[in-house]
């Protein structure tokens, strides 16, 4: 399934002018401005603005579709801060449902994975006290002692501005400290919407833009790659999506660290935003696509499957995605309490390759840095020998 060839759209006599002179600077590769931004989430039917991400999509990328073999720990699901959209915050989630993992317990969940060819082992959760900046810089030491290529993705500038705040240590000292002990790459989370003003509504008392802004470019200029989200389909407006993406833009053109951009679309369980209507699977591509044709300087896009379901991530990869995250364990919870469409996101290799086949892309293995390990297109699986990707985890229960 693919969305029609730019050339269709420019060879349409009817096309408003200004979507065609956006068509035609896709078409040059010339960067869109943030009032085209706004245009394109206002005007432009997903037909158009899927054939241009198609067309970047597939002029850096073919028909390649990367993923990874990972799995995800989360040291705790209670939260100081209190989000309005997350079902980890103070107000939803008490300590006496949560979980509070000791370090022990983490590196017992690392041990599981002992004999799988995972990659990457990606950290996130809720803000605890505890989780300070001796704890996680012992934690990464631990795992790179007892496992030194496994990939340490760990924590977002949220967690990082409070540590360190905490610790009384710069952004530039702390991030030091972190890559010292082992910290990989920063995944992407966090980020939210940087408008400080739906920020203070939806997610008044964490970091702000600025200061997640500021702690990826620290981890940049360190050698650092990490990633970038965006959480869309709540009460932001189109000016508030691209005034984000702007702001990722020109940090990327001053130090090329992101790799990915993962669009996150707002899911409205069990949170304080119960109320806000979850937006349209029209407006889920459209928005990827968007991101595509407006992040000229990100290499890659990611839908995060497990929040939208592997039909609709089957869909994104004629949308502008070439990303689908990886193999995920049964143990991430954020997004199945949040009304994810997927309540055990696990998925094994073979069914990953499967879903990209079964759209007309390439499957490729990568490692976090997009390193190939393995490109699956020709790959006949023998079920009984081949490694299938996940390991079922008992839900922990403290
Ligand atoms: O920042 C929380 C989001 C994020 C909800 O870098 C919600 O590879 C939707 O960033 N509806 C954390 N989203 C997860 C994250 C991530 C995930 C996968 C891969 C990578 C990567 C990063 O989850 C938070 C927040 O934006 N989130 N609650 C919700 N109700
Ligand atoms: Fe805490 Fe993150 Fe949830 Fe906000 S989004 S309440 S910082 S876990």
């Amino acid at each position: 399934m693919k969305p029609p060839s730019l050339q269709t759209i420019l060879n349409d006599q009817t096309l408003d002018p200004t979507l065609r002179r956006i068509a035609e600077k896709v078409q040059a590769g010339e960067r869109v401005t943030p009032e085209e931004g706004v245009y394109l989430y206002e005007h432009g039917p997903l037909g158009y603005v899927g054939a241009l991400a198609n067309f970047i999509r597939e002029q850096r990328h073919g028909d390649v579709t990367y993923f990874n073999r990972n799995f995800h720990i989360e040291p705790t699901n209670v939260c100081i801060y209190d989000c309005k959209f997350c079902s980890y915050s103070r107000r939803i989630k008490k300590r006496e449902d949560g979980w509070e993992l000791t370090m022990d317990e983490i590196l017992e969940q690392v041990r599981r994975y002992d004999d799988q060819p995972v990659t990457e082992v990606h950290i996130v959760g809720g803000v605890l006290p505890q989780y300070d900046l001796d704890f996680y810089t012992e934690l990464f030491r631990r795992i790179k002692a007892h496992r030194p290529e496994l990939h340490i993705k760990a924590l977002t500038p949220v967690e990082y501005h409070y540590i360190f705040k905490k610790a009384k240590v710069s952004y530039e000292e702390g991030m030091k400290l972190m890559k010292e002990a082992g910290l990989d790459s920063m995944p992407g989370g966090g980020a939210e919407i940087f408008d400080p003003e739906i920020r203070a509504r939806i997610s008044g008392d964490k970091c702000t833009g600025e200061q997640w802004l500021q702690i990826h470019e620290v981890w940049h200029q360190l050698g650092g790659r990490s990633n970038a989200t965006m959480l869309y389909g709540h009460i932001e407006e189109y000016r508030h999506r691209i005034g984000h993406m702007e702001q990722l833009r020109q940090l990327q053109d001053r130090t090329g660290g992101f790799q990915t951009f993962i669009p996150l679309k707002f899911r409205n369980k069990d949170n304080q935003m119960s109320h806000v209507p979850e937006v349209s699977v029209i407006e889920d591509l459209r928005n990827y696509a968007i991101s595509r044709i407006y992040l000229d300087n990100f290499p890659h896009v990611k839908a995060y499957w497990p929040m939208i379901g592997r039909h609709i991530a089957q869909l994104s990869l004629a949308f502008g995605v070439d990303d689908i995250d990886g193999t995920i364990d049964d143990t991430t919870k954020i997004y199945s309490m949040a009304g994810s469409e997927e309540q055990h996101p696990a998925m094994t290799t073979e069914e990953l390759v499967n879903l990209i086949r079964r759209v007309g892309r390439r499957p490729v293995e990568r490692d976090t840095l997009y390193n190939v390990i393995k490109d699956y297109t020709d790959h006949v699986f023998d079920s009984d020998k081949e490694f299938r990707g996940y390991v079922s985890l008992p839900v922990v229960d403290n």
